[in-house]
């Protein structure tokens, strides 16, 4: 999703995901909730075959990304598909919105809501049931005594027709808001009000011209509502920086490609860390992803590596994960190590096959995704590492790095 200077990264919004069964009131739903026209409605199922994504700023949750899905029960030729993109759309919301029509019979099993509502459960996301078309002449109350029993929620009545329970449905989304959802910072606490910070930031062919990549803009902007002191260099000028400051920084972030040399020129009081380890903490879990990778050390030729990209990007000339990594992997083991990238929703469910998993920054994604993704390793006890942690191991730095889990 591309965005603006002004807009909130997709990454750091709130994801609330919309699912139900085809024909169910989602769309609607979305679009009288948001007060927008998100996504087409229509009497047919099946409307909504892709997820769509609107970001929307609501008061007082704050910067949003709401998601259609298509719906459960779906009998056309492209289910299958279908209903993959709406599991993924699972995995990335923080909260989930389940959508029933009160048209349903009070005594329907709800098969599918009530599966994909124990998934939720396992993975910590909150859900909310919401009885849609309430308008109708149908026995709402009814279906919502059977869905508090069978889930232990109740369900907001709402109907996308005339508007009503949309106010209860803010107010139950604020209560399901995950409580550490605004907390997380990317220094953690790493620096507080009017510490200094120094930013070694060389510009490459990452940035495109009169841009700053997404990381510094955040972190630039994290440390400015922290009260910090903020300073931004190129590697050329960090001596000429040092020299202007009275006292030496309370903390240097640099970029992973220069970090040997602000290693050796940072004066000896500055904690020193850098943009990718320190968004590895912000998005996934630094503690596995630390010790997964001492796994590198373990590999030996003819280990089988897996380089899992959660977007498909144009890849660059010097991509990391395609080419860099490779290469510093290889150059250890030798050409017989295997290499396999795997980009959005080709990551395998059986990691099995793998001695490694190395995830990208995942620079358009939310924490929830990649927490997920984490998960399933850990659950077949798969090491996963991520690009900025293995690259600082490879290099040799890891240990020297200061990070948000050190306090
Ligand atoms: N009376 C009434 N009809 C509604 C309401 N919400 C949705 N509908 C109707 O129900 C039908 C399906 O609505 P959608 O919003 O397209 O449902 P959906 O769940 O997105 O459907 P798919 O994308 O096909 O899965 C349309 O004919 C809507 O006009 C409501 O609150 N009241
Ligand atoms: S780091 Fe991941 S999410 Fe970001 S561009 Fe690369 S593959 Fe896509
Ligand atoms: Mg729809």
């Amino acid at each position: 999703m591309a965005g603006s200077l002004q807009d909130t990264p997709s990454g750091a919004r709130l994801h609330i995901g919309v699912f139900g069964a085809v024909n169910s009131g989602k769309s609607s739903f979305i679009n009288a909730f948001t007060g927008q026209q998100v996504s087409i409605v229509a009497s047919e199922p099946g409307t909504t075959t892709d997820p769509v994504g609107k970001a929307i700023e609501i008061s007082p949750l704050g910067a949003c990304v709401f998601t259609d899905t298509a719906g459960f029960y779906d009998n056309g030729a492209l289910a299958g598909v279908r209903m993959e993109k709406t599991q993924l759309a699972a995995e990335k919301s923080d909260i989930a919105v389940m959508v029933v029509s009160a048209e349903r019979e009070a005594d329907d099993p709800l098969a599918e809501e009530i599966r994909l509502s124990r998934f939720f459960r396992k993975k910590n996301t909150p859900v909310l049931w919401v009885i849609g078309k309430t308008d109708l002449p149908c026995d709402a109350a009814a279906l919502a005594a059977r869905i508090l029993e069978e889930t232990g929620e109740e369900p907001v009545l709402v109907s996308a027709m005339t508007g009503e329970g949309m106010d209860l449905v803010k107010d139950a989304l604020v209560r399901k808001m995950p409580e550490d959802f605004d907390a997380r910072q990317i220094t953690g606490s790493l620096v507080s009000k009017e510490d200094t910070v120094l930013l070694v930031m060389p510009q490459d062919i990452q940035a495109p011209k009169g841009r700053l990549i997404l990381p510094q803009v955040q972190t630039i902007r994290e440390l400015l509502d922290k009260q910090c002191i903020v300073m931004c260099v190129t590697t050329e000028q960090l001596t000429a920086a040092l020299a202007a400051l009275k006292e030496p920084p309370k903390l240097i972030v640099t970029d992973s490609q220069a970090f040997r040399f602000v290693y050796e020129h940072k004066p000896k009081e500055s904690m020193l860390t850098s943009f990718s380890v320190l968004f590895a903490a912000y998005k996934g879990d630094l503690d596995y992803y630390m010790k997964s990778a001492g796994q590198i050390d373990r590999l030996g030729p003819g280990s089988r590596v897996l380089i899992a990209e959660c977007c498909t990007h144009a890849p660059l000339t010097e991509d990391i994960g395609r080419v860099k990594i490779p290469r510093m992997l290889k150059k250890r083991y030798g050409e017989s190590l295997s290499v396999t990238v795997v980009s959005g929703t080709d990551f395998p469910k059986d990691l099995s096959d793998y001695d490694l998993v190395i995830q990208c920054g995942a620079c358009m994604f939310n924490r929830k995704y990649v927490l997920s993704r984490i998960q399933a390793a850990k659950m077949q006890q798969a090491p996963m590492t991520n690009y900025g942690v293995a690259i600082a191991y490879l290099t040799g730095i890891l240990s020297q790095i200061s990070t948000p889990l050190d306090k």
